[in-house]
């Protein structure tokens, strides 16, 4: 029997690993907002490895089978209710991926199921949606998957090492989720309050003045939690990034220009929460937090 994977969010990169883990030989069915009825969804993807199609099979809430392999790539905010939702197809032996920006959801997941176990993921695959199911693949990126545990690769990891390219198991997935949390707290709120592309952080004095300082602020919180080459490097990391992504609208910005929430709270808050149970003060990005808020409403 196939591998089957459940996806929860599907949105550019749900869609992009639906393919990816099909082409790899997979059973995949998405699983849709409560309120799609759909049976089945066409989805699309472009780009760089050319064009293909494929019509998954879509459940939702209401279905009743149980889920061996869940992928959740919902936004943020909406990570816990997509997984409660369909909680009662879910078991303890269930491998649940997180694939979501942001941290603490894990944590608020323990909280209300805390029979079930999470693998905690994270990639730099770039893509967008460019209308519903029609996704483009803009660039390769690095996936890592681990869980908190350090456990060693499960047998399903072999699958995803065939979708993907640069996929690894990483021993030590909170130093990759810290990593992308300080870059992305450095950029996005930036990005989503001055309206502005990624690139231009690194072009305009004051931009990058600001950036500097955020990292100042960030880099404190990752020396406490013994992040040391992460902080040393975060400055010099962001500004790669700024870089190697000049032309992206950051998904913050995105958010805010359409007027959908933001995952604000589970970058910068998480970042916020974290440095208060640290006894650290973070004005610069607690101004960012408060900016970004006012600007979603
Ligand atoms: O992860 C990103 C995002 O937009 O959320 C960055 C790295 C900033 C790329 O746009």
């Amino acid at each position: 029997m196939n591998e089957h994977w459940h996806i929860v969010g599907i949105g550019a990169i749900g869609c992009l690993f639906a393919d990816a883990l099909a082409c790899a030989g997979c059973d995949i069915t998405l699983v849709g907002r409560p309120s799609d009825s759909r049976s089945s969804a066409l989805i699309s993807i472009d780009g760089l490895g050319g064009h293909r199609q494929h019509r998954f099979e879509l459940t939702n809430a209401a279905g009743q089978s149980a889920i061996d392999r869940l992928l959740v790539t919902t936004k943020a905010q909406d990570a816990s209710t997509a997984v409660c939702d369909i909680a009662h197809r879910l078991a303890p032996t269930t491998d649940i991926v997180l694939m979501v920006n942001g941290m603490g959801i894990l944590e608020e997941l323990q909280a209300q199921l805390p029979q079930l176990s999470f693998y905690l993921g994270t990639t730099t695959q770039g893509a967008y949606r460019n209308g519903p199911g029609q996704i483009r693949h803009a660039g390769t990126g690095t996936t890592r998957i681990g869980n908190l545990a350090a456990e060693t690769a499960p047998a399903w990891f072999a699958s995803w090492q065939s979708a993907t390219e640069d996929c690894y198991w990483d021993d030590n997935i909170q130093q990759a989720l810290w990593h992308k949390l300080a870059v992305n707290c450095a950029i996005n709120p930036q990005t989503a309050m001055y309206g502005c592309l990624n690139g231009e952080l690194a072009e305009n004095s004051d931009y990058l003045k600001t950036t500097g300082l955020l990292c100042a602020e960030i880099s404190q919180v990752l020396l406490a939690l013994g992040h040391h080459t992460l902080a040393q490097e975060l400055y010099s990391s962001v500004l790669q990034v700024i870089k190697g992504t000049a032309n992206n609208r950051s998904s913050m910005l995105q958010d805010v220009t359409a007027g959908r929430a933001t995952e604000i709270n589970y970058i910068t808050g998480h970042l916020l929460r974290t440095a208060e149970s640290l006894g650290l003060e973070l004005p610069l990005n607690r101004q960012m937090l408060r900016r970004i808020i006012e600007l979603a409403h």
